[in-house]
């Protein structure tokens, strides 16, 4: 059973099969860390989730092809070898996977870049915030109000430029909850914006091993009403 005519079909088959299977168990698992607290995740969380669809495809059709010619193309009891491969089929099946390859792999560096792009193009910003990073700690200053803070505060809704740079080595400036991560590099500024949609607390994480302690460098992100923010702001001040 050799014969493409049903290797097609049975192929399609299973790997629709398989593909349901997974996605209905993706469900299940929270590939995402917990809320999505600001524009930017939602971006974020949007092109991961149409690249784990693709992949689920094209895992499912491998592994159903797979599947396909480990039962049919087996050697039967007393045979040294199994049925053949009959070449002329296979060309076009070379072909058709090439040129998806192709199309694939550019399509999704253009909506990476595009997405990408989006995400940093618009340089506007309703207030600036400055992160130092340290061996092995956040600081926080605010220019406009002149204020230094220990926790990154920011006005639900507002959209805020993140300055940072780092006293020492290379640290990581990481907000699972937006979805964000900038390297923060000693002499030099690397600039985030993002724009908090869910009021709440959250982990500032250090996502570059940066020493002894770097799995203790953590910090807050509190996310508050705009009224609010100035006196949280001259609260938390120091
Ligand atoms: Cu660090």
């Amino acid at each position: 059973m050799s014969d493409w005519k049903k290797a097609v079909p049975l192929i399609s088959l299973a790997s629709a099969a398989l593909a349901l299977a997974l996605f209905n168990a993706l469900e299940w698992v929270h590939l995402m860390p917990g809320v999505q607290a600001a524009k930017e995740a939602a971006i974020v969380d949007s092109a991961f989730g149409n690249v784990i669809f693709i992949t689920v495809i094209i895992f499912s059709v491998v592994v159903a092809a797979i599947l396909y010619m480990v039962v049919f193309f087996r050697a039967g009891p007393g045979q040294e070898e199994g049925a053949r491969f009959d070449a002329s089929p296979g060309k076009m099946v070379e072909v058709v996977w090439l040129a998806a390859s192709c199309v694939l792999t550019f399509g999704l560096a253009a909506y990476g870049s595009e997405e990408f792009l989006h995400l940093r193009h618009d340089s506007r910003a309703d207030l600036d915030v400055q992160v130092k990073a340290a061996q092995w700690s956040w600081e926080f200053f605010y220019p406009s109000q002149n204020v230094n803070a220990a926790e990154l505060i920011l006005p639900l809704g507002k959209r805020a430029r993140i300055s940072i740079t780092s006293e020492d080595v290379v640290h990581s400036f990481w907000v699972p909850a937006f979805r964000l991560k900038q390297d923060a590099l000693p002499g030099r500024v690397t600039t985030l914006y993002v724009t908090p949609t869910v009021k709440g607390e959250y982990d500032v994480v250090c996502a570059e091993l940066c020493g002894l302690d770097h799995s203790v460098m953590r910090g807050k992100v509190l996310v508050v009403d705009p009224e609010e923010f100035e006196g949280k702001l001259k609260g938390e001040a120091w």
